[in-house]
């Protein structure tokens, strides 16, 4: 299989989806060569343990039932970096969101293991970034085929538009729809986005969105980039990446961990 540009691979249908609807699906983003190797690159960087990034939990804990969550897998492994530093996949995220610049927040590992699995609960992810603006997107990109028995994900169409609503608590999640009761959402339907290793989704920080639990005997391996407009201020939260900076409340976000990875391109101007 040859390697697709960015944009061949975006439609300005999908543009208009995502921007109507806070996802997209975006299938065969890597070729079949790009997928064994990413999962090569990704095993050996979830089984490494020194090295810079954060691995959430450990097996037997509660977070690792729902997630086996490594961050900033990029900063430990150059294989990981081809990929999470891709300038496709930005530009992918360029061409979504429209901005001229975009730069990276950080990446992650996410495995849902196999046995004792729990869903990831309805949620927004803008709630857990430093960022005062939205319009930070995720890249969450399946190196297994997905479904409802691994850990497929679902979004709510339109709820980006519902502004930041809550933060939630993985372990001990409150009813995202509770608190959007009574706006547009009530007339919405949860979409389950199926899917080919080597397809990606990419969602608006805002866009509600869930995982089923992993019932099947093998664990289900993505590999997803958080990407942000460049120019995003700093709200003063606390995180692993901007703690490393000293930023002050309304400084970019742009400290040596988070470099602009695509640009406007004449190419770009659907
Ligand atoms: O992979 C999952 O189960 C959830 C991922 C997620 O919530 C995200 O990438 O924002």
């Amino acid at each position: 299989m040859t390697k697709i540009s960015a944009y061949e691979l975006v439609t300005k249908e999908q543009i208009e989806f995502y921007r109507e609807y806070g996802f997209v699906q975006i299938d065969n983003v890597l070729t079949s060569d790009e997928l064994s190797e990413l999962r090569i690159y990704l095993e050996e960087v979830m089984t490494q343990t020194n090295g810079h990034g954060i691995h959430t939990d450990k097996e037997g804990g509660s977070y690792y039932k729902v997630l086996n969550q490594k961050v900033d897998v990029w900063r430990d492994h150059a294989g990981m970096a081809k990929y999470s530093l891709s300038e496709n996949f930005a530009q992918m995220a360029q061409l979504l969101t429209g901005v001229p610049s975009i730069r990276l927040y950080h990446d992650h590992a996410l495995y849902k293991m196999p046995g004792d699995s729990k869903e990831t609960p309805w949620h927004q992810d803008f709630p857990f970034w430093p960022m005062k603006e939205s319009g930070a997107l995720s890249m969450w990109l399946a190196l297994d085929d997905v479904n409802e028995n691994n850990g497929c994900m679902v979004f709510m169409p339109r709820s980006h538009k519902l502004g930041k609503v809550a933060s939630i608590d993985f372990l001990e999640p409150i009813d995202i729809f509770e608190l959007s009761k009574g706006t547009h959402i009530d007339d919405e339907k949860p979409v389950i986005v199926r899917m080919k290793a080597g397809s990606c989704t990419f969602h608006d920080g805002l866009t509600f969105h869930f995982a089923h639990a992993n019932r099947t005997s093998n664990p289900r391996r993505v590999l997803a980039v958080i990407y942000m407009p460049d120019g995003t201020k700093f709200d003063g939260k606390s995180t692993h990446v901007t703690d490393s900076y000293g930023l002050q409340i309304g400084d970019s976000i742009c400290g040596p961990r988070n470099p602009v990875l695509a640009k406007l391109s004449v190419k770009s101007v659907f």
